[in-house]
């Protein structure tokens, strides 16, 4: 890419540029920037007003076709939003953040993109270069707030830059290991023009890993008795969930899944353990973790030892060599493009001489899954009043598509979702992730709703979570875009009130009004909803939700007592 020519002085007009310089069109800052998004596979941009990037809205009005703009009401919608779509798309989303506040404002939904390893580009508006200095409006230096948090975080200084500069941050943000890239553009250089060539279609290089690494895990395999494979996010994000189907099926380990790796195994798969977990982790002989870190939801990479059963292997497998374990003493390891290393461990597998037989010990496994699934049973039927969660979640299975989109916003809550779905297909699971950000919710549903046209899309909200994004439900109805929300209110910020009980004996800080009518919010919003307080009642009103054909919010009033049963509190 060649820099040709470079209009510092002209201003911006709203027709776009026409004029033709050495064979390139003279477009400005905002043309250049959405003409190479949209060569990465952008067809929306998510973001809230700010003369700082109204370039970005020019360049999205003048697109042909034109780049979708969905304005919301909190710039971390915006940013949450575009994370969800990368998550879902497995290409970079987009968000464009006014200078100042409206780039602080995007700061815990770009954190949680860094922690979840979510392809993700932000844009920012930035205080003009030619007054930088003198104090004009939002005159902010982003790129040192965000660079601990994201990949990238630089200032393309002048317009003939900006295309190069778009087209770096999409290409960082979408390879391995993904994540967010942050750029800021000077106003006064974004509504300059400049006459540059657009990057042609990106492409993907695959990253091969070591094969002598890849044959030892193989070898490994051969003589374990008892291995789990765990499957994570990274296995959907790197395109892997052909291989690591294959994979399970044709060796025929057990399996666990994660994060965006729920699914990878279809949930009630003879081959997928996560439900007996406790024991697959606890006294396995070998755990082949792929596509995920070792980190508290992974007990820190140490398995085996429970029941007496000596300490376990671990394999570690990551996209990245970055995101191999150091803390964890790993038996084997390997970085690269995932398809290829499942793939090879399979025939380094198939090669060995001697061939492992696990039936036994994934029997005893599904004997443990058997159990857990009639304990589950009985909560997703019970008749408690006030309801319990669970029963929220009885209603919903059986009522849920495969391709549905289930996003979870919300502490206990959010964790029985965790403990009860179990997705058909990969890709249709957003949780908080390791991040853990509250918040997330209205922007991860307006995202699938786009990314998803005809898949159900369900929004499961704790009462607490939902105060944090419930007004960009305004954005929901201005889009028409109808989504199923359901709350479990329990008037408290649950998942702090027990820990904070067993830890003191009382509890402070933790309490909400006692049953709010957030479906009474979405309402006056222009959407629809109710409230329920009978456990017999969840099913019809679900299916009314699911017929709406609007936002919709189903305000379920639960038992603050029905906590979660947690044993680790990620610390
Ligand atoms: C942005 C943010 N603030 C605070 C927290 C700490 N936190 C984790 S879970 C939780 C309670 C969530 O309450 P609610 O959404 O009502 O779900 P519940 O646990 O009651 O089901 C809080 C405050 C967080 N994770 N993220
Ligand atoms: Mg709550």
């Amino acid at each position: 890419m060649t820099e040709v020519a470079h209009d510092s002085d002209s201003t911006h007009t709203g027709t776009g540029g026409t004029a033709d310089t050495a064979g390139e069109t003279e477009r400005h800052g905002g043309e250049l920037a959405v003409g190479v998004a949209r060569a990465h596979g952008v067809e929306t941009m998510f973001t809230l007003s700010g003369a700082h990037v109204f370039p970005m809205y020019d360049g999205a009005v003048l697109a042909d076709p034109p780049v979708r703009l969905i304005d919301v009401r909190h710039e971390a919608t915006a940013v949450f939003a575009a994370e969800a779509t990368g998550k879902l798309t497995r290409k970079p989303g987009l968000a464009v953040l006014t200078a100042g506040p409206g780039v602080t404002n995007g700061v815990s939904p770009i954190a949680q993109a860094q922690f979840s390893g979510s392809p993700l580009v932000v844009i920012g508006g930035r205080a003009p270069a030619a007054r930088w200095g003198t104090g004009s409006l939002q005159e902010l230096d982003h790129p040192p707030i965000l660079s601990s948090i994201s990949k990238l975080s630089r200032t393309v200084h002048q317009v003939a830059d900006i295309a190069a500069g778009v087209d770096e941050a999409f290409t960082v943000a979408g390879s391995s290991h993904r994540g967010p890239a942050f750029l800021d553009i000077p106003m006064d250089e974004f509504f300059n023009k400049a006459s540059v060539p657009l990057p042609g279609a990106p492409s993907r290089a695959r990253r091969e890993a070591d094969p002598d690494a890849v044959a030892e895990i193989g070898a490994l395999l051969a003589q374990a008795r008892r291995p789990v494979l765990i499957l994570g996010t990274d296995v959907w994000s790197d395109r892997a969930e052909e291989a690591a189907l294959r994979f399970v099926e044709q060796v025929g380990i057990p399996a666990i899944t994660n994060g965006m790796g729920r699914g990878l195994i279809p949930g009630g798969h003879p081959l997928l353990v996560t439900k007996a977990r406790g024991s697959a982790l606890g006294t396995c002989d070998l755990a082949v973790v792929v596509g995920t870190p070792l980190d508290f939801r992974l007990g820190y990479g140490s398995f085996g030892g429970r029941s007496d059963a000596p300490a376990a292997k671990v394999v570690h497998i990551a996209d990245s060599p970055g995101q191999l374990a150091g803390h964890v003493d790993l038996s084997g390891s390997a970085a690269g493009d995932l398809t290829s290393i499942i793939d090879g461990v399979q025939t380094a597998l198939e090669r060995q001489p001697h061939k492992p037989d696990w039936s036994a010990w994934v029997d005893e496994l599904q004997t443990g899954v058997a159990s857990a699934l009639a304990r589950d049973g009985d909560l997703l039927r019970s008749e408690s009043d006030p309801i319990h969660p669970a029963r929220i979640y009885g209603e919903l299975l059986p009522r849920l598509e495969d391709d549905a989109v289930v996003i979870g916003d919300g502490g206990d809550f959010v964790s029985f979702a965790g403990k009860f779905v179990e997705p058909k297909r990969p890709g249709g699971w957003l949780d908080p992730g390791p991040y853990g950000c509250l918040g997330a919710g209205l922007g991860a549903a307006m995202a699938a709703r786009i990314a998803r046209p005809s898949s159900q899309v369900v929004l499961m909200l704790g009462d607490g979570a939902a105060g944090m994004s419930l007004m960009d439900v305004d954005t929901l109805v201005r889009h028409n875009l109808p989504v199923v929300m359901v709350v479990g209110n329990n008037s408290a910020w649950g998942l702090e009130k027990g820990p904070m009980q067993m830890l003191y004996g009382y509890d402070v800080a933790a309490d909400l009004a006692p049953q709010t009518r957030y479906d009474d919010v979405v309402r006056a919003l222009g959407g629809g909803g109710e409230t329920v307080t009978d456990p017999s009642k969840v099913g019809a009103a679900l299916d009314r939700a699911f017929a709406a054909g609007t936002p919709y919010l189903l305000n379920v009033i639960t038992d603050v007592d029905a906590a979660y049963p947690r044993n680790t509190h990620g610390i």
